[in-house]
This record gives structure tokens, sequence and C-alpha cells, in this order.
């Protein structure tokens, strides 16, 4: 989130767009409520499901799932129609005024340099015209054809409410309405939030869903501001943490990135990485890499990382196409893996497309399963006939089951969507042999240490040379690991304040530039529990950490014009008054310069402004655009037929062969989560499976009725890739939708799968999705793909 949860009570428009807050966040929900009792905030649901948020809502609008890119554009277009917009933030903190390449063109779906034969883009044109000085071009008169402000015009100028309804299915009316509760925050005095989860990020296009909203809240001025900003609700309780961590599938702790192999050197990588300000007296924040960098590896190798040696930059793992878990797992699916360790995740029913999922298992050598509870991953080699048919005999993996404590046996921190960082103490000691992951993963490793040093072996220093220097070897504390996280100056191991401090000549070290602060010579941040709230506006300075630098809203140098004067006084975060600036929150910018030398608000990128033209950021293109799910209910894209679907997918081998078309499989699908269940692991929990014993398929009731199905009757579910067996419920929350000239009907399957301790045995919604997924992030398809119904034999 750019903001946090406390402060959505300050919004006036709330939009539930790609989640479903309700019922998958539902203590958070409660400022949502808030924000309506007690500041008339309106709440709009944009879902293809009348789902509990929808029920609160003011406005519910239906929508096609997998359709949100063309449902925005068209907002886009409405607000730039209707002059909603607000116009002196984007003049000075977007890149509307920019002026981009002439080479650059998009036509027929399809931007400037696609490379047919190898499904990618040359993205060279997709960027500014510099000047000689390498700095980007602008027209401050928004006048000039090719500034990035016409360009977008031009963009969105096909999709007005018409088309938008014949992509969307969501009706002319409701699309309407949408609109102008959304136009209606561009006045200075009034602020909308996007909340946002899985209904966008479980697509071929998330990234891009993301990126239109992002539009959407600059053209409006939205961004930087109490009760605005980008908010994306995560997951599991510490899933920010993992992120920040590193553990994507290309990046290092605070987003620095894992090298690729065409960065043979330090010095290659930080040149890669280390952006020059492409307008004048930029802050340009990742100007820093270097001194982020150095010191991470500083605290992977200590002593051993010298300038000479480029601080053990060849011990690192270098890439040359992403290796997220679908790769993986197509990888072990070939055999060209021995082992796998899972650590904290349910593969065989998170991942798609089980079937491909359970060969990829059966092919390994071993398989060391790291969890505090018995998962099907476990036991993915017991055949279950019906259910999880295998022969047993033929499977040679051998499983070995390391079980962990969990959370509430443990202290340490959870970082929640507001990127606070909160200590918690340990409340139990865990049962029987359970042992903390950190002990565990920390044996092994000192086991590994072990084997090079006895038995040799090929580039044993990145395990040989690690920097260890805990009290006790094989246990490290959460006290000392979070330490380390904060950073330290090597030489007097003193903890540094903050990443300014961070240096890139080897004197400091830090295991994640962004969580600087939070453990200092003044001792733990995160375990701060003052909840003083002095402004009202849910800034709380003295609860927790939150990163970076206890910043409690992104940006926040926008919420003020360029003199530094609020755009609403009711909304002050930051202030310039009397020569000085003033502030309830911790500026994101250097408050010792004047208002006009911080005017560029959005610090991260080169020229200071948020970007309405992504340059070369995303593969599919620097503006969104509407491409179909990859197993399209219509078949087609209306808005360019010969480009169906986003063209830069990632196809694994024989995946093609895997996928249905609508004559086969009629019906869009999608899978959502239930309160009453967490993910799998309320399998165990007796009184989850009583409030929510069994598993379902969720219809409307014109395609039951015309299926011959009721509600309760036993249904078979099939997609291209498999079938499940499962009851129907029968409802009237997933209406069907006029796309295209056609009637397209949505079913709905809760995520959870097994979710019943009782009666033990149910499918699990992942037989029937595919691996396809987003070509940025590798996230699976899971929201949208095709199947077909009909009524089945119960059992
Ligand atoms: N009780 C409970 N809470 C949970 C979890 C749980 O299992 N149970 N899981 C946790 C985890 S790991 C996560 S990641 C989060 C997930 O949080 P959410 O993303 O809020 O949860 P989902 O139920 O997947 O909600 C997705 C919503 O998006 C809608 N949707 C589907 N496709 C589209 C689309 O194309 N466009 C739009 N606009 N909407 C669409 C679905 O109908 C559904 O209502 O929840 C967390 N919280
Ligand atoms: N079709 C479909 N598929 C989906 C989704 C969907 O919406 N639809 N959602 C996707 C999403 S967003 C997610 S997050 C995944 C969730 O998928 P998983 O992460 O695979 O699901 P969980 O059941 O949360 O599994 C977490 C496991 O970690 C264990 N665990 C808990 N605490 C600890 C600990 O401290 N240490 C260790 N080692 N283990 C621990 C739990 O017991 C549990 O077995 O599913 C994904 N798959
Ligand atoms: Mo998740």
């Amino acid at each position: 989130m750019t903001n946090h949860w406390i402060d959505i009570k300050n919004s006036n428009v709330i939009v539930i767009m790609g989640g479903n807050a309700a019922e998958a966040h539902p203590v958070g929900f409660g400022w949502v409520t808030e924000a309506m009792q007690h500041n008339n905030a309106k709440l709009i649901v944009v879902d293809p499901r009348f789902n509990r948020s929808a029920a609160l809502a003011d406005h519910y609008a239906p929508i096609r799932s997998g359709t949100d890119i063309a449902f925005l554009l068209g907002v886009i277009r409405y607000l730039i129609d209707t002059k909603q917009v607000n116009y002196d933030y984007v003049k000075a903190y977007t890149n509307a005024s920019y002026i981009i390449r002439e080479d650059f063109d998009f036509h027929d779906g399809l931007f400037s340099g696609f490379d047919e034969e190898k499904g990618a883009y040359n993205t060279e044109s997709w960027y500014y015209e510099l000047d000689e000085q390498g700095y980007a071009k602008v027209d401050d008169t928004l006048q000039h054809p090719r500034c990035v402000w016409n360009l977008l015009k031009q963009h969105v100028e096909r999709y007005d409410f018409k088309t938008v309804s014949n992509v969307t299915g969501t009706p002319i009316d409701d699309y309407q309405t949408v609109c102008e509760m959304i136009g209606s925050t561009h006045t200075k005095n009034r602020v909308a939030t996007f909340m946002y989860a899985l209904g966008w990020t479980h697509h071929s296009k998330g990234a891009q869903n993301i990126r239109t909203m992002a539009m959407v809240q600059l053209l409006l001025g939205n961004i930087g501001q109490l009760g605005g900003g980008v908010n994306a609700l995560r997951g599991h309780a510490n899933v920010q943490g993992s992120t920040d961590m590193g553990l994507l599938a290309q990046s290092l702790p605070g987003y620095l990135k894992l090298p690729s192999d065409k960065e043979p050197t330090l010095a290659a990588h930080l040149t890669a990485h280390t952006p020059k300000p492409l307008r004048p007296g930029q802050t340009n924040y990742w100007q820093n890499y270097p001194k982020f960098f150095v010191s991470l590896l500083k605290s992977f190798w200590g002593d051993a990382a010298t300038a000479e040696n480029d601080f053990g930059y060849d011990w690192l793992p270098k890439w040359d196409q992403m290796y997220d878990f679908g790769k993986h797992i197509d990888m072990m699916y070939r055999g060209q893996v021995n082992g796998l360790l899972v650590q904290g995740v349910n593969a065989i029913n998170s991942m798609p497309n089980r079937n491909k999922t359970l060969k990829a298992l059966s092919q390994l050598k071993y398989l060391v399963v790291l969890d505090n509870l018995s998962s099907e991953t476990a036991t993915f080699w017991q055949n279950e006939p019906g259910f999880n048919e295998v022969n047993t005999a033929e499977i040679q993996t051998e499983v070995f089951r390391l079980p962990t404590t969990c959370f509430a046996e443990e202290e340490g921190s959870i970082v929640n969507s507001g990127r606070w960082m909160q200590w918690h103490w340990k409340g139990a000691n865990a049962p029987g042999e359970a042992m903390a992951d950190s002990e565990i993963v920390s044996g092994i490793m000192l086991e590994l240490k072990k084997l090079y040093r006895d038995e040799g072996g090929v580039l044993p220093e990145p395990v040989a040379a690690v920097n260890w220097h805990y009290a006790i070897e094989h246990n490290p504390s959460s006290e000392e690991l979070t330490k380390e996280l904060n950073g330290y100056d090597v030489a007097t191991r003193r903890q540094v304040s903050g990443f300014g401090e961070l240096k890139a000549d080897g004197s400091t070290a830090c295991g994640c530039w962004l969580y600087a602060g939070s453990w200092t010579e003044e001792g733990n941040n995160m375990a701060r529990r003052d909840n003083h709230d002095p402004s009202g506006k849910g800034i709380t300075p003295g609860w927790t950490f939150s990163w970076p630098m206890n910043r409690r809203v992104l940006y926040n140098r926008a919420s003020c014009d360029i003199n530094g004067k609020p755009w609403d006084p009711e909304r002050t975060i930051v202030e310039w008054k009397d020569g000085k600036w003033h502030g309830i929150d911790v500026g994101d910018f250097n408050m010792k310069l004047t208002p006009q030398e911080t005017a560029s608000p959005f610090i991260m990128q080169p020229e200071g402004v948020g970007r309405l033209f992504a340059l070369k950021l995303l593969k599919e293109g620097p503006f969104p655009e509407h491409y179909e799910p990859v197993e399209s209910p219509i078949g087609t894209n209306p808005l360019h037929p010969k480009v169906v679907h986003s063209p830069v997918l990632r196809w694994f081998e024989g995946v093609r062969e895997t996928l249905g078309t609508k004559d086969e499989f009629p019906y869009a699908c999608t899978t959502y989560s239930l309160t009453e269940h967490f993910n799998f692991w309320t399998t165990h929990c007796r009184l989850a499976a009583i409030s929510m014993p069994e598993t379902f398929v969720e219809m409307n009731e014109v395609l039951a009725a015309e299926k011959g199905i009721k509600n309760g009757d036993w249904v078979k579910v099939s997609s291209k890739r498999g079938h499940i067996i499962t009851k129907a419920l029968v409802t009237k929350r997933l209406r069907p939708l006029q796309v295209n000239g056609q009637v397209v009907h949505t079913l709905g399957i809760p995520r959870h799968g097994s979710h019943n301790a009782l009666i033990k045995k149910a499918y699990t919604c992942n037989v029937l999705t595919t691996e396809m997924g987003d070509a940025n992030t590798g996230v699976p398809e899971y929201k949208a793909f095709l199947v077909n119904v009909e009524k089945a034999e119960g059992i």
C-alpha cells in the first residue's frame, strides 16, 4: 500500500475492484465502514460476483472477469472528456508533458517494435525524446502531438461507454454511475482510494490492471494524499515482508535486482541499475543503488566481501530467464530437477494445473516439506481413487517432513499491507520436535558448509564464506537477524539509524535497506506500541515502524502543490509555512530543501514524476491495452480481432495443447476465498470445517435452469486440464452478462479445495486452472479460465 489501513478512513470514495476486502480482509475492512459512517464516504464494488463487500456498497457494478483494463481505460477517457482531471497535479507531477520518440506507435493491438517470431517487443521506441544533455524533452503547454497527454488521449479514444460495456458486460448505466463517482474526486477536496488484490493480480495481464488504476489515481491527483493511493491488500500475514525480503524470482531484499547473466561484473550490474536523472535537479533516489547493493553483499559475506573481489558479486546466482515457481514446476515435470524444498507453501493445492504439479513432484528424487502442519503436498504420493489418482509404487520421490513452529510459537516481525513492521512475541512453546524455520535452514546450511570443507566441490564460497556470527550458531535469534536487516557500521558494529548512512565502499552492512531504522541504537522500533494520533488522521508515529523511515504515506510531497501548499487544508500531511516544512508524517523528500527544489514527488523515478506512459517497464507496452484472458469466453478481441490475448505471454512447451476453447468449454470460471477458511490450512480446523463444510461451484439461476441443475445437485466441472465433481450452489450473485453479442455465464469456485476436516476428501479448483499467466510476474490466470458444467452422479 502507498498508504495504510487506518488511512482508508480519510477517503471520500472507496473503490473495491479486484478484491473482496469484506471477506478476505474483514478486520481491515473496518476502516471502510468507518469512512462510510464518519466521513460520508461512498463505496463502489466492481466484481463479477455480488460478494459481501458488494452487499455493503453504495453501488455495485458487475464486470466480466479479465476485462478491468477496458473498464479503467474507459474511466480515463471519461475523465479526460469531461475534464474531471486535477490538471495542476497532472501538469506538475506526471509525465503528461513529456515528448515520446517519433518511432513510437500503436495500432491494431500492437505497440511498435513487436517481433512476432520471439513473441516479444523491442522496446527501444517506448521512451522519451532526449535533448543533448540526455534529459527528456517536455512541452508544458501539452500541445505537442507526441507528448504523453496527447498520446494517452488518442490511446483511450476507442474506449467509449458502448465499447467498454460490450467488452466488460457491465451495463452502461452501472458503468456511468461508477465513472461519475470516481470522477467526483478530481476536485482538490475529495480523494478516492482503490483497494485490490487477487481479482487484479491473477490474470495474464495482472501488472497492467494495477497500472491502469494507478493512472486513474494520477489523473485525479489522488496519490500522496490522505485517503488516496494505490492500495494492494496483501495475502498471508507476512507476504509483504516476504516480497520486501526478495522472495520474488528476480529480486533481492529491498527490491534490489538479482543479477542477470548479462551483468558479469559488479560494475556492469551497478551501471545497469543506477539510473541517471531524466530531468535536471532530480532526487532520482535509485542513484543510491550501489550503497544498498554493496551493503547487502557485506551482510551476506562479511569480511570475505572485499573491494578486490567485487564484494562477492560472483557468488550470487545469475539468471538467464525467470525462475519462478511455475518455471520450476515445469522443469520438474520434464525431469530436470532432483530435489525440492517446500517451505510454508502447499504447492499441490495452490499451484495451477494440479495434474501437472502431481507429475512434477513424482519426478523428483527427494522432496523436503517444512511445515507446521501436515499438508497434501507432503502426501501427494498417496493414492486416493477419484481424488488423487497416483500409482504409488511408481513414485520414487523420497519425502522428508520437517515440522516447524508457527508464528505464535516464535517472536519476530510481520510486515502488514500498510508496510508496518510489527514485532510480536511468542505465545507458546512449539509441540513435539518442531523447530523454527530459521533453525532448520541454519542446520542445513551448516551441514552443507561442512560437506564443502570435508569433500570440496564447485564454487564453495557462497556457502563457505557466508557471514555467520550468531551466539548460537545453529539457531540465530530473531533479534540478531532483524538487527542485521536494519544494518550496521562494519567497524564499530553500531546500528545505522537510516539508509542515508549506508555506503558503497564496504564500510556498512545491511540485510534490507528499506528496513533501515527499524532497529537502531535506540532499540527495537517495531516493538513500539504508542497509538497516539496527534492529528486525528491515523498517522501514529509511535506505533511500531513503517518502512521506509517510519513514513506512513508514500509520495506525500504530492499532497501539496509546487509551492508547498496543501491541495486541501483538511488533508495536510506536510506543508511549507514560514520558510520551512512542517508535517504530521515523515516527508517523502528532503525536508531541508525548498518547495521548488522538491517539486518532483515521485523520487524513485529518474524524472521525479508519476508515469502515465510507463516507458519500458512492463512487457505488454507503455500504455495498458485490453487483451482477453488466455482462455476467452468470446474467443475474440472486439477491439482488435487479430491480437486476441497478450502478445508477449510466456509459453511453456506443450501448454498450447492444454488450453480449451469456448466451443468445448463455453463458461468463464473464477476462483475466490471464503471468510470461513484460510487457504488450505483450515482443513485441519474442525470449527472452520463445520462453518463451511463443503466446497462448491457457484452459478447463476439462468444457467442452472438451462442445464437442469438445482441448488445442491452434484455436478461435474471440467476444463481442458481435468475435472472435478462438486456440489452446485445456485445464486443470483454471478449474473449472466451481455458481451459482444452473446451471453457470458461465469462460474465461481472457492479456492480452498479440500476444506473439510470432517469428510476429508474433496476436489480442488486447481485441477481446472492453467499455468498461463502474467508475462511480467509469472502469476497464473487463476481468475479467468474456461470450463464446462454438467449434472453428475454424487460421490
Ligand atoms: N478469510 C480469508 N481471508 C484471506 C484468505 C483466505 O483464504 N481466507 N487468503 C489471503 C490471501 S493469501 C490473499 S492473497 C488475499 C486475497 O484477497 P482477495 O483478492 O480480496 O480475495 P479473493 O477472494 O481472491 O477476491 C477476489 C475477488 O475478485 C473477484 N474477481 C475475480 N476476477 C475478477 C476480475 O477479473 N475483475 C475484478 N474486478 N474482480 C474479479 C472475485 O469475484 C472476488 O470477489 O486474502 C487473504 N485473506
Ligand atoms: N485457483 C486458485 N489458486 C490459488 C489462489 C486462488 O485464488 N485461486 N490463490 C493463490 C494465492 S494468493 C496464494 S497466497 C496461494 C496460497 O497457497 P499456499 O501458500 O500454498 O497455501 P497455504 O494453505 O497458506 O499454505 C501455507 C502452508 O504454510 C504452512 N505454514 C504456516 N506457518 C508456517 C511457518 O511459520 N513455517 C513453515 N515452514 N510453514 C508454515 C501452513 O501450515 C500451510 O501448509 O494459493 C494460490 N493459489
Ligand atoms: Mo495470497
